[in-house]
């Protein structure tokens, strides 16, 4: 059997993500004939490697992606934006981790565990979604197909790498510059982020809510297929590197009792459950950190509702929450 070969552009290629995509391809042998890695000309001329090879990091340009199959972007918005569109006039198909057409009716929303059918209506791209709404549609589908979800309220515990490579530096240097007596301005956050939480991510808008609290809103509607579902959100950072947390509160229609959810997720898709308080096993960032699934720990009932539980979801944000839920997107593409 003559396998195909696919050219696979990286956008944002040295970035926290992209670095990600890179090693996600490689892990799993997703059938690349050429690497294309692209960033800023800053980056230009650097090297990765993949695959036992080094390839040359080049600038992006409108005409960069000239025999590019697949193009993973996550360079932040703006450049998917400005060259998500001239990668699909050059016959590729864009995979894009940034919030630009998330929302764009013709363009699916997608994460594979909930609606990987969504993936064959696309006109050319696909759109991965937000980290924080990503781990919790993987954990709350499987409960919302058997006793339908009405209302969420969830609190995010976000990790520094969300906001990107010089975020993770940040809290890094400031740790230790703070340990040592020094000053240490923010630059990549509002406030100082060692050793402290700030309860804003993204940006604010009228609302008073954050960006970030309206794409776990509209996004986790789309994926889940379902505008009745009712989403309160408060997202916070936390001086973590890598792994989100979110402490979920869930109202159902019909019932549903901790014992039944522990048994649904456990037969869950990309979803492993971490449950066990007598013996202290619950999820934390440092059991999601480098690895694939969405953890639930922490289940139980809500006494102050007729039908409620409370979970405690974690998980990578790097990887499932964006490299490996755009890699698993472009698995499925090449299924078809
Ligand atoms: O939407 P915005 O506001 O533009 O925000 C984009 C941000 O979102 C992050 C991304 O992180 C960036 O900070 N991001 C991406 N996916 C995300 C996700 N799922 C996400 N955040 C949350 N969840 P990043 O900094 O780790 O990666 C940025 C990548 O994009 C490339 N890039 C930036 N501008 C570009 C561009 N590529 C092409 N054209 C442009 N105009 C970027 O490449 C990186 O790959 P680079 O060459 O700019 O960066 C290489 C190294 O340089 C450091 N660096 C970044 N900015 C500066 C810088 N060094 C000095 N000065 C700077 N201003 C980075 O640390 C990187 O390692
Ligand atoms: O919309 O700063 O994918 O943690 C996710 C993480 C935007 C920023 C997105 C962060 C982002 C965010």
């Amino acid at each position: 059997m003559i396998k195909k070969l696919y050219n696979v552009a990286v956008v944002g290629a040295t970035g926290a993500v992209g670095q990600e995509m890179v090693k996600t391809l490689e892990q799993r042998n997703f059938p690349v004939n050429n690497l294309i890695p692209l960033a800023s000309a800053r980056s230009a001329g650097a090297e990765v490697e993949f695959a036992g090879d080094k390839w040359t990091v080049e600038e992006l340009t409108p005409t960069s992606f000239a025999n590019v199959d697949i193009a993973l972007f996550s360079a932040g918005a703006a450049r998917s934006k400005d060259y998500a569109p001239a990668a699909v006039e050059s016959g590729a198909v864009v995979v894009d981790n940034s919030s630009a057409f998330r929302m764009d009716p013709e363009v699916p929303l997608v994460v594979p565990e909930v609606n990987a059918h969504a993936i064959a209506l696309h006109k050319g791209i696909i759109a991965n979604p937000n980290c924080s709404t990503i781990q919790m549609v993987v954990a709350l589908k499987p409960l919302h197909d058997a006793a339908r979800i009405k209302r969420i309220v969830v609190s995010t515990y976000q990790s520094v790498s969300g906001a990107g490579s010089q975020a993770i530096h940040e809290l890094g240097d400031q740790t230790r510059a703070l340990l040592n007596f020094q000053d240490y301005a923010p630059k990549k956050f509002p406030w100082q982020i060692a050793f402290n939480c700030i309860p804003h991510i993204d940006s604010f808008t009228e609302s008073g809510y954050t960006k970030e609290e309206l794409k776990m809103i509209h996004e986790t509607r789309k994926i889940m297929e379902d505008d009745s579902i009712q989403v309160s959100p408060t997202t916070v950072r936390v001086p973590v590197f890598y792994g989100h947390g979110e402490a979920v509160n869930v109202e159902f229609e019909e019932p549903m009792s901790p014992e039944a959810a522990r048994e649904l997720l456990r037969a869950a898709p990309g979803v492993e459950v971490v449950d066990d308080p007598a013996s202290n096993q619950y999820p934390m960032a440092i059991t999601a950190a480098g690895k694939d699934a969405v953890y639930v720990g922490r289940i139980r009932k809500d006494e102050s509702v007729e039908h409620g539980l409370n979970l405690w979801i974690v998980s990578d944000n790097i990887r499932k929450g964006a490299a490996l839920n755009a890699v698993q997107i472009a698995e499925k593409l090449i299924e078809e």
